[in-house]
């Protein structure tokens, strides 16, 4: 596999060129490990330390990253730089881990795949959609395991005005619309819960069994957790996959606007409410409301849109809490550094 095929063009080797230094080499991350990233190089598939300085810098590879590494030894390579991601999926970590948390990198399309069994959940949905439209990737809504379902109309329904690919990777059924979505040298990422068969879409997309896959759970068909690491594979076609394992939560990394593009159905008509910033609440001469009253727009779909940016809001604020905090601690320790190199200067210790 050349970079070219995985998707390496001028604008990599613009970015490359930038960073002034010859003795580095381009690489894209195609898999990652619990210590280490797998690069691809010019040489083959390599693993690879990274320079400490980007964890500090919390600019640490993932999947899909276009990175310039350096051959320290035959078999030693040192992931030097980042190159600026063109799209940047990514998370909200949950609890204390508030931080922006970075997914899949450099990738076309997001394949946010659910099943029919029973995973199906507009809401959750949503929020995927937030943060591929934030990532600057065009998302693709698959509902898997067709063959386990009796009534995909109504299932359609329940996502509308959600535009979706109906498809089995047991029976392959629909797989031909998804390879049509497939152009060589771009990416798609799949992300979705555990169990909803993103393996088994990447195996029968590809026709081999590069992924291992395995059953749900009886009783409420939830999967396994049985992919554990992102790796990126390549399809026949010249098409590039990355498979994720299943999110048990996800909070989409999203600002306003990417919300909004979730709902374009609200957007148009926002534009005529009298108030520009119209939450759409009780505002007199709201015409999403209007809209609502008349039947033209659903109000659920408006109160799924009122829950998901209130959801961004908040998780906004406690990331920047989190990057407050984490600045305030990155200087507290600079100052001790300083005292104490104060103090060796003058023999203290
Ligand atoms: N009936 C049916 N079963 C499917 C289909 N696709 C996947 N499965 C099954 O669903 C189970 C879970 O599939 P996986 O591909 O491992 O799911 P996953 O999304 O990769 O799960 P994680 O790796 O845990 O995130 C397996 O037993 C698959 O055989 C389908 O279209 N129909
Ligand atoms: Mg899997
Ligand atoms: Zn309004």
């Amino acid at each position: 596999m050349t970079l070219e095929s995985l998707g390496f063009g001028p604008h990599w080797a613009a970015a490359m060129a930038a960073l002034m230094r010859p003795d580095w080499a381009p690489a894209r991350v195609v898999a990652e490990h619990r210590d280490q990233p797998e690069l691809h190089t010019a040489a083959g598939r390599v693993r690879a330390l990274v320079r400490p300085h980007l964890y500090q810098a919390g600019a640490l590879p993932v999947i899909g990253d276009w990175v310039a590494a350096s051959q320290l030894a035959p078999d030693t390579w040192m992931i030097e730089a980042l190159l600026p991601p063109r799209t940047d999926f990514a998370r909200v970590g949950a609890g204390r881990q508030a931080a922006r948390q970075r997914v899949a990198a450099n990738v076309d399309r997001v394949m946010v795949v659910t099943a029919l069994d029973g995973d199906l959940n507009p809401r959750r949905l949503d929020r995927y959609l937030a943060a591929v439209h934030h990532a600057g990737a065009e998302a693709v809504v698959v509902l898997n395991k067709a063959d386990q379902c009796t009534d995909v109309a109504a299932a359609r329904a329940r996502i509308a005005p959600l535009d979706c690919y109906v498809v089995s990777a047991e029976t392959g059924e629909g797989l031909d619309a998804l390879r049509g979505l497939l152009r060589p040298g771009e990416t798609m990422a799949l992300v979705g819960s555990s169990g909803v068969g993103k393996s088994t879409l990447i195996n029968a997309l590809i026709g081999d069994a590069a992924q291992r896959t395995d059953g749900v759970r009886a009783g409420d068909h939830k999967g396994r957790h049985t992919t554990t690491h992102r790796a990126l594979f390549a399809l026949p076609g010249g098409g590039l996959l990355i498979d994720t394992p299943g999110m048990r939560a996800f909070a989409p990394h999203a600002d306003a606007d990417a919300v909004d593009a979730v709902f374009p159905e609200i957007g148009e008509w926002a534009g005529h409410c009298r108030f520009a910033d119209c939450t759409h609440g009780a505002e007199p001469a709201c015409a999403v409301q209007a809209a609502i009253a008349r039947g033209d727009l659903s109000a659920e779909r408006l109160a799924a849109w009122h829950t998901l940016r209130r959801a961004q809001a908040h998780d906004a604020l406690r990331a920047d809490v989190h990057a407050q905090r984490a600045a305030q601690r990155s200087l507290s320790r600079m100052y001790r550094e300083v005292q104490r190199h104060g103090r060796r200067r003058r023999g203290d210790d």
